[in-house]
Protein backbone atom coordinates (compact mmCIF):
# COMPACT_ATOMS: atom_id res chain seq x y z
CA UNK A 1 0.00 0.00 0.00
CA UNK A 2 2.82 2.38 0.57
CA UNK A 3 4.70 2.81 -2.89
CA UNK A 4 7.46 4.69 -0.72
CA UNK A 5 8.66 1.71 0.80
CA UNK A 6 9.68 -0.20 -2.50
CA UNK A 7 12.30 1.50 -3.25
CA UNK A 8 16.40 1.53 -2.45
CA UNK A 9 18.78 3.82 -1.20
CA UNK A 10 22.01 3.82 -1.69
CA UNK A 11 21.87 0.61 -3.33
CA UNK A 12 20.07 -1.00 -0.22
CA UNK A 13 16.12 -1.70 0.54
CA UNK A 14 14.81 1.08 1.91
CA UNK A 15 14.16 0.23 5.79
CA UNK A 16 11.88 3.60 7.21
CA UNK A 17 12.26 3.77 11.13
CA UNK A 18 11.46 7.52 11.22
CA UNK A 19 7.94 7.26 11.48
CA UNK A 20 7.47 9.33 14.75
CA UNK A 21 8.62 12.46 12.60
CA UNK A 22 6.34 11.39 9.87
CA UNK A 23 4.72 7.99 8.31
CA UNK A 24 4.71 7.01 5.10
CA UNK A 25 1.85 7.75 2.80
CA UNK A 26 -0.58 4.72 1.66
CA UNK A 27 -1.98 5.01 -2.36
CA UNK A 28 -5.57 5.46 -0.49
CA UNK A 29 -4.45 8.86 0.85
CA UNK A 30 -2.60 9.81 -2.47
CA UNK A 31 -5.02 9.19 -4.58
CA UNK A 32 -7.66 11.04 -2.60
CA UNK A 33 -5.81 13.75 -2.59
CA UNK A 34 -4.81 13.59 -6.54
CA UNK A 35 -9.01 13.09 -7.32
CA UNK A 36 -9.68 15.59 -5.30
CA UNK A 37 -7.42 17.96 -7.18
CA UNK A 38 -8.63 16.55 -10.55
CA UNK A 39 -12.43 16.53 -10.28
CA UNK A 40 -13.72 18.36 -6.90
CA UNK A 41 -10.87 21.72 -6.35
CA UNK A 42 -12.77 24.78 -5.26
CA UNK A 43 -12.90 27.09 -2.61
CA UNK A 44 -15.33 26.17 0.39
CA UNK A 45 -18.04 27.53 2.07
CA UNK A 46 -18.26 30.24 -0.50
CA UNK A 47 -19.92 30.10 -3.63
CA UNK A 48 -23.05 28.16 -5.16
CA UNK A 49 -20.87 26.12 -8.12
CA UNK A 50 -21.03 22.59 -8.27
CA UNK A 51 -17.46 22.61 -7.57
CA UNK A 52 -17.43 24.45 -4.36
CA UNK A 53 -20.38 22.72 -3.03
CA UNK A 54 -18.59 19.32 -3.76
CA UNK A 55 -14.91 20.36 -2.20
CA UNK A 56 -17.02 21.86 0.82
CA UNK A 57 -18.86 18.43 1.26
CA UNK A 58 -15.72 16.40 0.84
CA UNK A 59 -14.10 18.93 3.57
CA UNK A 60 -17.36 18.64 6.07
CA UNK A 61 -17.44 15.00 5.55
CA UNK A 62 -13.72 14.81 6.70
CA UNK A 63 -14.59 16.71 9.99
CA UNK A 64 -17.43 14.31 10.62
CA UNK A 65 -14.45 11.45 9.85
CA UNK A 66 -12.74 13.02 12.65
CA UNK A 67 -15.20 13.18 14.67
CA UNK A 68 -16.28 9.43 14.63
CA UNK A 69 -12.29 8.75 14.80
CA UNK A 70 -11.84 10.35 18.17
CA UNK A 71 -15.49 10.22 19.32
CA UNK A 72 -15.96 13.72 19.66
CA UNK A 73 -19.58 14.45 20.60
CA UNK A 74 -19.90 17.17 17.58
CA UNK A 75 -18.24 17.20 14.53
CA UNK A 76 -17.94 21.53 15.34
CA UNK A 77 -15.54 20.55 17.88
CA UNK A 78 -12.85 19.23 15.34
CA UNK A 79 -10.90 22.52 14.25
CA UNK A 80 -8.49 21.89 11.38
CA UNK A 81 -5.39 23.34 11.90
CA UNK A 82 -1.97 22.95 10.22
CA UNK A 83 -0.84 20.69 12.63
CA UNK A 84 0.27 19.58 16.68
CA UNK A 85 2.27 23.06 16.69
CA UNK A 86 -0.52 24.61 15.21
CA UNK A 87 -3.08 23.38 17.64
CA UNK A 88 -1.10 24.49 20.28
CA UNK A 89 -0.28 28.10 19.72
CA UNK A 90 -4.10 28.47 18.17
CA UNK A 91 -4.88 26.71 22.23
CA UNK A 92 -1.81 28.70 24.00
CA UNK A 93 -2.68 32.25 22.67
CA UNK A 94 -6.43 32.26 22.93
CA UNK A 95 -5.93 31.19 26.49
CA UNK A 96 -3.26 33.73 26.80
CA UNK A 97 -6.11 36.51 26.03
CA UNK A 98 -8.90 35.19 27.93
CA UNK A 99 -7.92 33.16 30.74
CA UNK A 100 -3.96 33.78 31.68
CA UNK A 101 -2.96 36.11 34.15
CA UNK A 102 -0.32 36.96 36.62
CA UNK A 103 0.54 34.69 39.14
CA UNK A 104 -1.24 31.65 36.89
CA UNK A 105 0.28 28.30 36.44
CA UNK A 106 0.84 26.17 33.15
CA UNK A 107 1.76 23.21 34.16
CA UNK A 108 3.99 21.02 31.72
CA UNK A 109 6.07 18.02 31.73
CA UNK A 110 10.01 17.58 31.32
CA UNK A 111 9.13 15.01 28.46
CA UNK A 112 7.61 17.76 26.07
CA UNK A 113 8.63 18.47 22.54
CA UNK A 114 9.19 21.97 22.11
CA UNK A 115 5.97 22.81 20.31
CA UNK A 116 4.68 21.84 23.89
CA UNK A 117 6.63 24.46 25.61
CA UNK A 118 7.18 27.34 23.81
CA UNK A 119 3.74 28.67 23.01
CA UNK A 120 3.00 28.55 26.34
CA UNK A 121 6.13 30.62 27.22
CA UNK A 122 5.15 32.72 24.60
CA UNK A 123 1.29 32.71 26.56
CA UNK A 124 3.47 32.98 29.99
CA UNK A 125 5.57 35.96 28.90
CA UNK A 126 2.50 37.75 27.68
CA UNK A 127 0.28 37.49 30.36
CA UNK A 128 2.97 37.20 33.39
CA UNK A 129 1.56 33.75 34.03
CA UNK A 130 4.70 30.89 34.83
CA UNK A 131 5.20 27.99 32.76
CA UNK A 132 6.24 24.90 35.00
CA UNK A 133 7.46 21.47 34.29
CA UNK A 134 6.23 18.43 36.46
CA UNK A 135 9.77 15.93 36.85
CA UNK A 136 10.11 12.65 35.50
CA UNK A 137 12.36 9.73 36.36
CA UNK A 138 15.34 8.22 34.75
CA UNK A 139 13.27 5.59 32.76
CA UNK A 140 11.24 8.75 31.02
CA UNK A 141 8.23 8.16 33.10
CA UNK A 142 6.37 11.48 34.71
CA UNK A 143 5.79 10.70 38.71
CA UNK A 144 2.77 10.67 39.35
CA UNK A 145 3.31 12.23 43.13
CA UNK A 146 5.24 15.34 41.65
CA UNK A 147 3.01 15.92 39.31
CA UNK A 148 -0.21 15.89 41.57
CA UNK A 149 1.52 18.40 43.93
CA UNK A 150 2.34 20.73 41.46
CA UNK A 151 -1.43 20.81 40.60
CA UNK A 152 -3.51 23.32 42.76
CA UNK A 153 -6.01 26.09 41.86
CA UNK A 154 -3.40 28.45 40.08
CA UNK A 155 -3.06 26.07 37.70
CA UNK A 156 -4.74 27.32 34.81
CA UNK A 157 -3.55 24.81 32.05
CA UNK A 158 -1.96 21.44 31.98
CA UNK A 159 -0.95 20.44 28.68
CA UNK A 160 0.65 16.74 28.51
CA UNK A 161 1.77 14.22 25.96
CA UNK A 162 -0.01 10.90 25.66
CA UNK A 163 3.38 9.77 24.33
CA UNK A 164 7.20 11.21 24.11
CA UNK A 165 8.38 11.68 20.60
CA UNK A 166 12.35 11.08 21.80
CA UNK A 167 11.56 8.26 24.36
CA UNK A 168 8.35 6.35 23.64
CA UNK A 169 6.66 7.12 27.10
CA UNK A 170 2.91 6.27 26.25
CA UNK A 171 1.73 8.81 29.78
CA UNK A 172 -0.79 7.89 32.27
CA UNK A 173 -2.76 10.64 30.34
CA UNK A 174 -6.83 9.21 31.72
CA UNK A 175 -5.21 9.27 34.70
CA UNK A 176 -3.47 12.72 35.17
CA UNK A 177 -7.06 14.07 33.53
CA UNK A 178 -8.24 13.14 36.65
CA UNK A 179 -5.82 13.94 39.28
CA UNK A 180 -5.94 17.52 37.44
CA UNK A 181 -10.27 17.91 37.52
CA UNK A 182 -9.77 16.64 41.53
CA UNK A 183 -6.38 19.23 42.39
CA UNK A 184 -6.97 21.97 40.01
CA UNK A 185 -10.60 22.59 39.25
CA UNK A 186 -9.49 25.77 37.15
CA UNK A 187 -7.34 23.82 34.66
CA UNK A 188 -7.97 22.73 31.24
CA UNK A 189 -6.32 19.76 30.02
CA UNK A 190 -4.68 19.99 27.06
CA UNK A 191 -3.80 16.14 25.34
CA UNK A 192 -0.95 16.74 23.20
CA UNK A 193 -1.55 13.34 20.50
CA UNK A 194 0.69 14.20 18.29
CA UNK A 195 2.79 10.40 19.20
CA UNK A 196 -0.15 8.44 20.33
CA UNK A 197 -2.71 9.02 16.99
CA UNK A 198 -1.54 6.52 14.87
CA UNK A 199 -0.87 3.89 17.57
CA UNK A 200 -4.04 3.49 19.53
CA UNK A 201 -7.39 3.87 19.99
CA UNK A 202 -8.46 7.52 21.24
CA UNK A 203 -11.63 8.44 22.75
CA UNK A 204 -12.33 12.41 23.72
CA UNK A 205 -14.78 11.23 25.77
CA UNK A 206 -13.72 8.19 27.77
CA UNK A 207 -10.76 10.97 28.74
CA UNK A 208 -12.66 13.91 29.11
CA UNK A 209 -10.28 16.35 28.02
CA UNK A 210 -10.58 19.70 26.99
CA UNK A 211 -8.69 19.92 24.25
CA UNK A 212 -6.84 16.81 22.35
CA UNK A 213 -4.11 17.49 19.09
CA UNK A 214 -2.48 15.69 16.20
CA UNK A 215 -0.82 16.13 13.12
CA UNK A 216 -2.38 14.26 9.88
CA UNK A 217 1.28 13.36 8.64
CA UNK A 218 2.27 11.21 11.97
CA UNK A 219 -1.02 9.55 10.90
CA UNK A 220 -0.21 8.41 7.39
CA UNK A 221 -1.54 11.68 5.98
CA UNK A 222 -0.55 14.70 4.36
CA UNK A 223 1.69 17.26 6.11
CA UNK A 224 0.19 20.62 6.48
CA UNK A 225 -3.02 19.91 8.09
CA UNK A 226 -4.07 18.58 11.65
CA UNK A 227 -6.74 19.13 14.37
CA UNK A 228 -7.61 20.57 17.19
CA UNK A 229 -10.40 19.13 19.10
CA UNK A 230 -12.12 20.82 22.01
CA UNK A 231 -14.78 20.56 24.16
CA UNK A 232 -17.65 22.88 22.92
CA UNK A 233 -17.90 24.95 26.24
CA UNK A 234 -14.66 25.26 26.18
CA UNK A 235 -14.02 26.58 22.79
CA UNK A 236 -17.02 28.94 22.60
CA UNK A 237 -15.56 31.19 25.38
CA UNK A 238 -11.95 31.57 23.70
CA UNK A 239 -11.57 34.57 21.52
CA UNK A 240 -10.67 34.00 18.10
CA UNK A 241 -7.32 33.09 17.30
CA UNK A 242 -6.80 34.51 13.56
CA UNK A 243 -9.14 36.91 11.43
CA UNK A 244 -9.95 36.68 7.92
CA UNK A 245 -12.38 35.11 5.65
CA UNK A 246 -14.67 32.47 6.75
CA UNK A 247 -14.73 32.93 10.73
CA UNK A 248 -16.99 36.03 10.30
CA UNK A 249 -20.06 36.24 11.12
CA UNK A 250 -20.68 39.80 9.63
CA UNK A 251 -17.89 42.45 9.19
CA UNK A 252 -18.02 46.52 9.55
CA UNK A 253 -15.60 48.93 10.42
CA UNK A 254 -17.41 49.66 13.80
CA UNK A 255 -18.39 45.97 14.91
CA UNK A 256 -17.38 42.58 13.49
CA UNK A 257 -18.88 39.38 14.68
CA UNK A 258 -17.34 35.51 14.77
CA UNK A 259 -19.33 32.65 12.66
CA UNK A 260 -19.99 30.07 15.24
CA UNK A 261 -17.74 26.79 15.70
CA UNK A 262 -16.02 25.54 13.97
CA UNK A 263 -15.58 28.33 11.49
CA UNK A 264 -14.83 30.26 14.01
CA UNK A 265 -11.19 29.06 14.62
CA UNK A 266 -10.62 28.31 10.56
CA UNK A 267 -10.13 31.81 9.43
CA UNK A 268 -8.65 31.36 5.52
CA UNK A 269 -8.76 29.07 2.88
CA UNK A 270 -7.71 26.29 5.00
CA UNK A 271 -5.69 23.58 3.45
CA UNK A 272 -9.04 21.47 1.66
CA UNK A 273 -6.78 18.44 0.02
CA UNK A 274 -4.87 18.01 3.23
CA UNK A 275 -8.07 17.67 4.86
CA UNK A 276 -9.82 15.37 2.24
CA UNK A 277 -6.29 13.34 2.55
CA UNK A 278 -6.51 13.26 6.34
CA UNK A 279 -9.88 12.03 6.20
CA UNK A 280 -8.49 9.01 3.56
CA UNK A 281 -5.47 8.28 6.05
CA UNK A 282 -8.47 7.52 9.28
CA UNK A 283 -10.69 5.47 6.87
CA UNK A 284 -6.97 3.40 5.92
CA UNK A 285 -5.86 2.59 9.35
CA UNK A 286 -9.47 1.93 10.81
CA UNK A 287 -9.68 -0.43 7.87
CA UNK A 288 -6.84 -2.13 9.43
CA UNK A 289 -8.19 -1.39 13.09
CA UNK A 290 -6.35 1.06 15.75
CA UNK A 291 -6.48 -1.81 18.42
CA UNK A 292 -4.48 -4.82 16.16
CA UNK A 293 -1.62 -1.58 14.94
CA UNK A 294 -1.22 -0.96 18.96
CA UNK A 295 -0.72 -4.99 19.23
CA UNK A 296 1.27 -5.35 16.35
CA UNK A 297 3.62 -2.62 17.13
CA UNK A 298 4.15 -3.09 20.55
CA UNK A 299 4.98 -6.85 19.56
CA UNK A 300 8.11 -5.66 17.16
CA UNK A 301 8.90 -3.20 19.87
CA UNK A 302 9.42 -5.68 22.35
CA UNK A 303 11.49 -8.15 19.98
CA UNK A 304 12.98 -4.80 19.00
CA UNK A 305 14.15 -3.89 22.61
CA UNK A 306 15.34 -7.65 23.11
CA UNK A 307 17.46 -7.54 19.76
CA UNK A 308 18.97 -4.01 20.10
CA UNK A 309 20.08 -5.17 23.65
CA UNK A 310 22.34 -7.66 22.06
CA UNK A 311 24.76 -5.13 19.99
CA UNK A 312 27.67 -4.42 22.43
CA UNK A 313 27.92 -0.96 24.25
CA UNK A 314 24.47 0.00 23.67
CA UNK A 315 22.69 2.00 25.88
CA UNK A 316 18.76 2.46 25.38
CA UNK A 317 17.62 6.15 26.65
CA UNK A 318 13.89 5.80 28.03
CA UNK A 319 12.92 2.58 29.88
CA UNK A 320 9.93 2.92 30.54
CA UNK A 321 7.11 0.28 31.69
CA UNK A 322 4.52 1.38 29.21
CA UNK A 323 6.20 2.35 25.55
CA UNK A 324 4.88 3.05 22.13
CA UNK A 325 7.00 2.07 19.20
CA UNK A 326 10.20 3.97 19.83
CA UNK A 327 13.61 2.83 20.80
CA UNK A 328 15.94 5.80 21.42
CA UNK A 329 19.65 4.34 22.29
CA UNK A 330 23.44 5.61 22.07
CA UNK A 331 26.81 3.43 21.41
CA UNK A 332 29.59 4.34 23.72
CA UNK A 333 31.76 6.78 22.14
CA UNK A 334 29.98 7.06 18.97
CA UNK A 335 28.49 10.47 17.99
CA UNK A 336 24.43 9.53 17.28
CA UNK A 337 25.08 11.67 13.88
CA UNK A 338 27.85 9.16 13.00
CA UNK A 339 25.50 6.18 13.67
CA UNK A 340 22.85 8.20 11.60
CA UNK A 341 25.06 8.99 8.78
CA UNK A 342 25.91 4.85 8.57
CA UNK A 343 22.81 3.50 9.00
CA UNK A 344 21.46 5.75 6.16
CA UNK A 345 23.96 4.09 4.38
CA UNK A 346 22.62 0.99 4.93
CA UNK A 347 19.41 2.07 4.05
CA UNK A 348 17.68 2.43 7.22
CA UNK A 349 16.05 6.07 8.29
CA UNK A 350 16.62 6.97 11.77
CA UNK A 351 16.28 10.21 13.63
CA UNK A 352 19.54 11.72 15.41
CA UNK A 353 19.58 14.69 18.10
CA UNK A 354 17.64 16.12 20.67
CA UNK A 355 14.55 15.51 18.82
CA UNK A 356 12.99 18.87 19.51
CA UNK A 357 13.28 18.24 23.11
CA UNK A 358 16.35 19.44 24.81
CA UNK A 359 15.13 20.35 28.51
CA UNK A 360 14.89 16.18 28.09
CA UNK A 361 17.88 15.80 26.96
CA UNK A 362 19.77 18.18 29.96
CA UNK A 363 17.49 16.32 32.00
CA UNK A 364 18.89 12.77 30.84
CA UNK A 365 22.25 14.43 30.77
CA UNK A 366 22.98 13.77 27.00
CA UNK A 367 23.18 15.65 24.08
CA UNK A 368 20.84 13.60 22.25
CA UNK A 369 20.25 10.17 20.71
CA UNK A 370 19.38 7.85 17.88
CA UNK A 371 15.68 6.94 17.79
CA UNK A 372 14.44 4.27 15.66
CA UNK A 373 10.75 4.65 15.37
CA UNK A 374 7.94 2.15 14.01
CA UNK A 375 4.87 1.51 12.04
CA UNK A 376 2.51 -1.05 11.23
CA UNK A 377 4.54 -1.37 8.09
CA UNK A 378 7.65 -2.16 9.66
CA UNK A 379 9.19 -5.99 10.06
CA UNK A 380 11.39 -7.93 12.21
CA UNK A 381 13.02 -8.51 9.64
CA UNK A 382 14.00 -4.63 9.13
CA UNK A 383 14.82 -4.60 12.81
CA UNK A 384 17.24 -7.50 12.12
CA UNK A 385 18.93 -5.40 9.50
CA UNK A 386 19.33 -2.48 12.17
CA UNK A 387 20.95 -4.62 14.71
CA UNK A 388 23.34 -6.21 12.37
CA UNK A 389 24.73 -2.66 11.24
CA UNK A 390 24.57 -1.51 14.61
CA UNK A 391 26.71 -4.39 15.75
CA UNK A 392 29.11 -3.84 13.03
CA UNK A 393 29.46 0.04 14.10
CA UNK A 394 29.97 -1.23 18.01
CA UNK A 395 32.69 -3.64 16.58
CA UNK A 396 34.90 -1.63 13.84
CA UNK A 397 34.22 1.88 15.26
CA UNK A 398 37.58 3.25 16.19
CA UNK A 399 37.35 4.66 19.66
CA UNK A 400 38.76 8.39 19.61
CA UNK A 401 42.02 9.26 20.72
CA UNK A 402 41.75 10.50 24.28
CA UNK A 403 41.39 14.23 23.93
CA UNK A 404 42.06 16.55 26.91
CA UNK A 405 39.21 16.57 28.98
CA UNK A 406 36.91 20.43 29.00
CA UNK A 407 38.01 22.50 31.74
CA UNK A 408 36.13 25.65 33.52
CA UNK A 409 38.92 27.84 32.81
CA UNK A 410 41.51 28.68 30.11
CA UNK A 411 45.00 29.22 30.18
CA UNK A 412 47.30 31.23 28.16
CA UNK A 413 48.98 28.02 27.58
CA UNK A 414 45.88 25.81 26.16
CA UNK A 415 45.31 28.49 23.63
CA UNK A 416 48.91 28.39 22.56
CA UNK A 417 48.60 24.55 22.48
CA UNK A 418 46.00 25.08 19.37
CA UNK A 419 47.24 24.69 15.93
CA UNK A 420 45.64 26.52 13.45
CA UNK A 421 45.60 24.92 10.12
CA UNK A 422 48.32 26.57 7.70
CA UNK A 423 47.66 27.09 4.35
CA UNK A 424 47.01 23.69 2.37
CA UNK A 425 47.18 25.29 -1.19
CA UNK A 426 47.81 28.81 -3.05
CA UNK A 427 44.19 29.73 -2.78
CA UNK A 428 40.57 28.65 -1.77
CA UNK A 429 40.38 27.50 -5.25
CA UNK A 430 43.29 25.61 -5.58
CA UNK A 431 42.50 23.66 -2.49
CA UNK A 432 39.14 22.92 -3.91
CA UNK A 433 40.29 21.70 -6.97
CA UNK A 434 42.47 19.21 -5.29
CA UNK A 435 39.90 17.94 -2.80
CA UNK A 436 38.09 17.58 -5.54
CA UNK A 437 40.34 15.21 -7.52
CA UNK A 438 40.93 13.17 -4.80
CA UNK A 439 36.89 13.04 -3.71
CA UNK A 440 36.05 11.81 -7.27
CA UNK A 441 37.78 8.80 -6.68
CA UNK A 442 34.66 7.39 -5.11
CA UNK A 443 31.35 7.18 -6.32
CA UNK A 444 29.17 5.77 -4.20
CA UNK A 445 27.74 7.99 -0.86
CA UNK A 446 29.73 5.21 1.74
CA UNK A 447 33.16 6.07 -0.13
CA UNK A 448 32.61 9.59 -0.16
CA UNK A 449 31.50 9.57 3.54
CA UNK A 450 34.80 6.88 4.62
CA UNK A 451 36.85 9.60 2.63
CA UNK A 452 35.78 12.40 4.70
CA UNK A 453 35.55 10.39 7.72
CA UNK A 454 39.42 9.59 7.27
CA UNK A 455 40.38 13.07 6.51
CA UNK A 456 38.50 14.05 10.09
CA UNK A 457 41.06 11.64 11.93
CA UNK A 458 43.80 13.59 10.60
CA UNK A 459 42.92 16.83 12.27
CA UNK A 460 44.11 17.49 15.57
CA UNK A 461 42.04 16.26 18.49
CA UNK A 462 41.31 19.72 20.43
CA UNK A 463 37.95 19.49 21.14
CA UNK A 464 38.13 19.59 24.88
CA UNK A 465 40.41 22.90 24.54
CA UNK A 466 38.28 24.23 22.26
CA UNK A 467 35.43 23.20 24.42
CA UNK A 468 37.23 25.27 27.58
CA UNK A 469 37.75 28.90 25.45
CA UNK A 470 34.91 28.90 22.95
CA UNK A 471 30.91 29.04 22.94
CA UNK A 472 29.34 25.89 21.51
CA UNK A 473 28.61 26.34 17.63
CA UNK A 474 24.50 27.18 17.92
CA UNK A 475 22.43 25.43 14.93
CA UNK A 476 24.73 22.33 15.14
CA UNK A 477 23.39 18.63 15.22
CA UNK A 478 26.76 17.32 16.92
CA UNK A 479 28.63 19.79 19.06
CA UNK A 480 31.02 21.82 17.45
CA UNK A 481 33.96 24.44 18.61
CA UNK A 482 35.55 26.72 16.55
CA UNK A 483 38.33 30.22 17.05
CA UNK A 484 39.58 32.02 14.49
CA UNK A 485 41.99 34.85 14.30
CA UNK A 486 44.13 36.88 11.69
CA UNK A 487 47.50 34.87 10.92
CA UNK A 488 50.11 36.16 13.85
CA UNK A 489 52.45 38.49 11.71
CA UNK A 490 49.86 39.10 8.94
CA UNK A 491 46.96 41.39 8.72
CA UNK A 492 44.61 40.09 6.41
CA UNK A 493 44.78 36.01 6.25
CA UNK A 494 42.18 33.57 8.68
CA UNK A 495 43.37 30.87 10.26
CA UNK A 496 40.97 28.72 12.10
CA UNK A 497 40.88 25.79 14.82
CA UNK A 498 37.72 23.72 15.41
CA UNK A 499 36.81 20.37 16.63
CA UNK A 500 33.31 18.30 17.31
CA UNK A 501 32.45 15.16 18.76
CA UNK A 502 30.96 13.37 15.81
CA UNK A 503 33.36 12.00 13.16
CA UNK A 504 31.54 13.17 10.05
CA UNK A 505 31.07 16.21 11.38
CA UNK A 506 35.63 16.22 11.98
CA UNK A 507 35.97 15.18 8.41
CA UNK A 508 33.82 18.22 7.08
CA UNK A 509 36.16 20.66 9.70
CA UNK A 510 39.37 19.25 8.30
CA UNK A 511 37.78 19.91 4.60
CA UNK A 512 36.79 23.40 5.77
CA UNK A 513 40.05 23.77 6.79
CA UNK A 514 42.09 23.02 4.06
CA UNK A 515 39.73 25.28 1.52
CA UNK A 516 40.22 28.64 3.83
CA UNK A 517 42.94 27.87 6.79
CA UNK A 518 46.22 30.00 6.00
CA UNK A 519 43.99 31.54 3.30
CA UNK A 520 43.40 35.79 2.28
CA UNK A 521 40.27 36.51 4.39
CA UNK A 522 38.99 38.21 0.83
CA UNK A 523 39.63 35.27 -0.72
CA UNK A 524 37.56 33.37 1.78
CA UNK A 525 34.57 35.53 1.45
CA UNK A 526 34.52 35.61 -2.31
CA UNK A 527 34.64 31.53 -2.25
CA UNK A 528 31.37 29.96 -2.70
CA UNK A 529 31.13 27.33 -0.57
CA UNK A 530 27.58 25.48 -1.73
CA UNK A 531 28.74 25.61 -5.21
CA UNK A 532 31.88 23.48 -3.86
CA UNK A 533 30.07 20.76 -1.88
CA UNK A 534 27.89 20.31 -4.88
CA UNK A 535 30.13 19.99 -7.22
CA UNK A 536 32.08 17.39 -5.26
CA UNK A 537 28.56 15.92 -4.22
CA UNK A 538 28.61 16.56 -0.88
CA UNK A 539 25.57 19.16 -0.58
CA UNK A 540 23.84 17.07 1.49
CA UNK A 541 26.01 18.36 4.21
CA UNK A 542 26.19 22.28 3.72
CA UNK A 543 21.37 22.69 3.35
CA UNK A 544 21.32 25.20 6.60
CA UNK A 545 18.39 23.00 7.22
CA UNK A 546 20.54 20.07 7.92
CA UNK A 547 21.95 21.56 11.05
CA UNK A 548 24.76 18.96 11.11
CA UNK A 549 27.81 21.88 11.50
CA UNK A 550 28.47 22.87 8.70
CA UNK A 551 25.89 25.60 7.86
CA UNK A 552 26.73 27.87 11.18
CA UNK A 553 30.36 26.88 10.60
CA UNK A 554 30.54 27.97 7.04
CA UNK A 555 28.76 31.16 8.43
CA UNK A 556 30.79 31.34 11.73
CA UNK A 557 34.16 31.35 8.95
CA UNK A 558 32.75 34.02 6.65
CA UNK A 559 32.25 36.39 9.84
CA UNK A 560 35.84 35.51 10.91
CA UNK A 561 36.80 36.90 7.42
CA UNK A 562 34.92 39.67 7.24
CA UNK A 563 36.20 40.68 10.27
CA UNK A 564 39.50 40.32 9.59
CA UNK A 565 38.77 41.72 5.77
CA UNK A 566 37.32 45.10 7.81
CA UNK A 567 40.64 45.00 10.90
CA UNK A 568 38.45 44.46 13.76
CA UNK A 569 40.10 40.52 14.49
N1 LIG B 1 7.65 15.47 16.47
C1 LIG B 1 9.55 14.13 15.80
O1 LIG B 1 10.42 13.76 15.01
P1 LIG B 1 4.19 18.99 14.07
O2 LIG B 1 5.60 19.31 13.69
O3 LIG B 1 3.40 20.23 14.32
O4 LIG B 1 3.51 18.04 13.16
O5 LIG B 1 4.27 18.20 15.47
C2 LIG B 1 4.94 18.76 16.56
C3 LIG B 1 5.02 17.77 17.66
C4 LIG B 1 4.34 18.00 18.84
N2 LIG B 1 4.33 17.11 19.84
C5 LIG B 1 4.98 15.95 19.75
C6 LIG B 1 4.92 14.98 20.89
C7 LIG B 1 5.71 15.65 18.60
O6 LIG B 1 6.35 14.50 18.50
C8 LIG B 1 5.75 16.58 17.53
C9 LIG B 1 6.56 16.33 16.29
C10 LIG B 1 8.47 15.07 15.33
O7 LIG B 1 9.53 13.73 16.97
C11 LIG B 1 9.02 16.19 14.52
S1 LIG B 1 9.96 17.34 15.48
Amino acid sequence: DFPILAQTVHGKPLIYFDNAASTQKPRAVIEAQRHYYEHDNANIHRAVHTLSQRATHGYEQARETVRKFINARDAAECIFTRGTTDSINLIASCLGRSRLSTGDEVLLSELEHHSNIVPWQLAAQATGSKVIATPINNAGEILIDEFTKRLSLKTKAVSISWVSNALGSINPIAEMIRLTRRHAPNAVFVVDAAQWIAHGVTDVLLLDCDFLVFSGHKLYGPTGVGVLYGKRAVLDALPPYQGGGDMIETVSFEKTTYAALPNKFEAGTPNIAGVIGLAAAIDYVQSIGLADIAAYEHDLLQYATARINEVPTIRVIGTAASKAGVISFLLDGVAALDIGVKLDEAGIAVRTGHHCCMPLMKRLGVEGTVRASFAFYNTKQEVDALVEILKWIAKNHKPAAAAPPACAMASPQMINAISFAPRSAESPKAAADALAEDIALFDDAAGRSQFVIDLGDRLPKSFGQLKAISQRLPGCMSEVYVIGRAKPGSTNVLEFAADANADIVRGLIAIMQRLFSGQRADDVRAFDVEAFFRRIGLDQFITTQRRNGLGSLVAKLRQLATDIATKEV
